[in-house]
C-alpha cells in the first residue's frame, strides 16, 4: 500500500518516515518548501516539491481512492483548500495530523463541518498513551528495586495472605516471592487459616504451591512482614506496622508500612504484581505465570467485573507463559458433589417469585456453599435476583447477588443488614464482597462482619 504524506515540518516528517517504513510498500512526502525538499531528498527520504492546494498537485503524485493520504495540519487557514484538493483527486483514505497549534480543538471542529468522511488525529493522543506507560513502568522500577533492596539482608520473609486464601492470593504470593528473588524456605506463603473452596484447594495442589499456616504469635520470628491481596486492618489489632503491603482492594487507613502499592482500580492484585515483574525484567516460571492468569480470570470473573486495560495487558503479556491446559482443569473443580446436594437443598425449600429466587439452606459445614448456591440459581433463564441464606457454626450467611451493572445486591445489604453491629475481631473472618459476571453482589454475615473483601 502506497502512503503519501503532506507535511511541512521536518520533525513530523522524520517521524512519520520512521514509523510507517514497515507497514507500507512506498511513503512519500508532500512538501511545500523547495529548500526543505532537497534537504530531506539528500538525507535519503522519498521527497517531492509542490502546492498542496492544487488538486492536480495529486493526480500526478498518482493518488488513487486506495492511497492512504496523511496531511498535517499546521493551524492554518489553507487546510481546507489542501483537504479540497485531496478530496477532488479521488483519495477516500484521508487522516489529519493535529499538532496542537492554536486553538486546535476549534480547528478541529470546523474542518470536521467541512469534511465528515476524515479521520482527526490530534498528535497528543498519538503519543501520549506510550510515552505515560514508559513513565509509569519507570516510577514502578523504582519502587519495586526500593523494596527489593529493603528485603535483600532479610533472613526470613513471611509473605501473609488472607484467611481462605484465593487464586489472587496464592498467585500475588509466588509472584512477590519471585520479584524477592528467594525461594520457599526463604520467603514463607503463609495464612492464618488455610484454603478450604475446592477450586482454592485444587489450585493449590495442581501447582504445588504450600500455603503454611501460621499463628500471629510466629510473626515476630520473621524478619519482614509482606501482605498481598489484603492490608493489615483485616487482621484487626494484630500489625500497625508491615514491611510491604501490595493490594488491589480499596485503602484503609490505620497502619503503617515501609512500602505500599494499593491500586484499587486494578482487576487483581496479580495485576499490579505482573507489572512488578515486568518492570524488573523478572523471569516468569510457568508455574508463576499460570498462577497469576488464571488469578486474574477469576478475580476479574474473565474481564466480567472492575477489569480495565491493565487487567488484560497484564493478561496477554503472561499468556504465552502460561499452561492453558492447566488452568482449564483447576476451573473444572468448581462444580463438586457436596455443592450439588446444596443445590437440590436449596431447589426444595426455594421459591421462585416473579424474578426473585430466594432460599435458606440450613446448616452448612462451610460459608461458600451459600454464594456458590446463590450464583448457580442466578444462570436460570429469567432469575435476575438470587437471595441465598443458611447458617455456618453459629452466623447466618446471607448471600445476595444480582444480574446487571449496577451494585445494586451490595446496596440492598448495605439497606437492609448495615445496623448488624460488627463480630469481635478476634472472630473476624475471611470476608469477601464479590461480583459475579458483572453483577454486584455480597454475602453478609448477620452478625455483622463487614463483607469488603
Ligand atoms: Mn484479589
Amino acid at each position: 500500500m502506497r502512503c503519501i504524506a503532506v507535511c511541512q515540518t521536518e520533525l513530523l516528517i522524520r517521524m512519520l518516515d520512521e514509523a510507517l517504513a514497515s507497514s507500507f510498500e512506498v511513503v512519500e512526502f508532500l512538501v511545500e518548501s523547495k529548500p526543505l525538499a532537497r534537504k530531506l531528498h539528500d538525507a535519503g527520504l522519498s521527497v517531492f516539491p509542490g502546492d498542496p492546494h492544487r488538486t492536480d498537485t495529486y493526480l500526478k503524485a498518482d493518488v488513487t481512492p486506495a492511497t492512504c493520504v496523511i496531511v498535517e495540519d499546521t493551524g492554518k487557514r489553507g487546510m481546507r483548500r489542501t483537504l479540497e484538493a485531496i478530496r477532488d483527486a479521488g483519495a477516500a483514505l484521508v487522516y489529519v495530523v493535529g499538532i496542537g497549534c492554536g486553538d486546535a480543538h476549534k480547528h478541529e471542529e470546523e474542518l470536521r463541518a467541512f469534511f465528515p468522511e476524515v479521520n482527526f488525529l490530534p498528535m497528543g493522543d498519538l503519543f501520549g498513551q506510550p510515552l505515560l506507560i514508559e513513565f509509569s513502568r519507570s516510577l514502578t522500577r523504582l519502587k519495586v528495586q526500593q523494596y527489593q533492596r529493603f528485603f535483600s539482608d532479610a533472613d526470613r520473609v513471611v509473605i501473609l495472605l488472607h484467611n481462605d486464601p484465593d487464586p489472587d492470593a496464592m498467585a500475588s504470593g509466588l509472584a512477590l516471592r519471585n520479584v524477592l528473588r528467594r525461594t520457599k524456605q526463604t520467603a514463607v506463603i503463609a495464612a492464618q487459616q488455610g484454603a478450604t473452596r475446592p477450586e482454592n484447594i485444587r489450585m493449590q495442589n495442581l501447582l504445588d504451591i504450600h500455603v503454611e499456616d501460621i499463628t500471629p504469635d510466629q510473626l515476630p520470628g520473621f524478619d519482614r512482614i509482606a501482605m498481598v491481596d489484603v492490608q493489615p486492618h483485616y487482621f484487626g489489632d494484630a500489625f500497625h506496622r508491615v514491611d510491604l503491603v501490595i493490594d488491589h482492594h480499596p485503602e484503609q487507613p490505620g497502619y503503617s508500612a515501609v512500602f505500599k502499592d494499593i491500586r484499587s482500580n486494578y482487576g487483581s492484585t496479580s495485576t499490579i504484581l505482573t507489572e512488578h515483574l515486568r518492570a524488573v525484567d523478572a523471569n516468569i516460571s510457568e508455574r508463576t505465570a499460570t498462577a497469576m492468569l488464571y488469578a486474574i480470570k477469576s478475580d476479574t470473573l474473565f474481564f466480567n467485573r472492575q477489569a480495565n486495560r491493565v487487567d488484560l495487558e497484564a493478561f496477554s503479556y503472561l499468556y504465552p507463559l502460561a499452561d492453558a491446559t492447566m488452568i482449564r482443569k483447576m476451573e473444572g473443580a468448581e462444580i463438586t458433589m457436596e455443592r450439588l446436594e446444596y443445590v437440590l437443598k436449596a431447589k426444595q425449600n426455594g421459591r421462585m417469585v416473579e424474578q426473585v429466587f430466594c432460599s435458606f439452606i440450613g446448616a452448612s459445614p462451610r460459608e461458600d456453599f451459600i454464594p456458590y448456591v446463590a450464583d448457580f440459581y442466578l444462570q436460570l433463564e429469567d432469575v435476575k435476583w438470587t437471595i441465598v441464606a443458611g447458617i455456618v457454626n453459629d452466623s447466618l450467611v446471607i448471600s445476595v447477588r444480582n444480574l446487571g451493572y449496577g451494585r445494586n445486591a451490595g446496596e440492598f445489604v448495605r439497606k437492609y443488614f448495615a445496623d448488624v453491629p460488627p463480630r469481635a475481631p478476634d472472630r473476624r473472618q475471611a470476608s469477601r464482597e464479590s461480583v459475579t459476571q458483572g453483577h454486584a453482589c455480597r454475602s453478609v454475615r448477620c452478625e455483622g462482619s463487614r463483607r469488603n473483601r
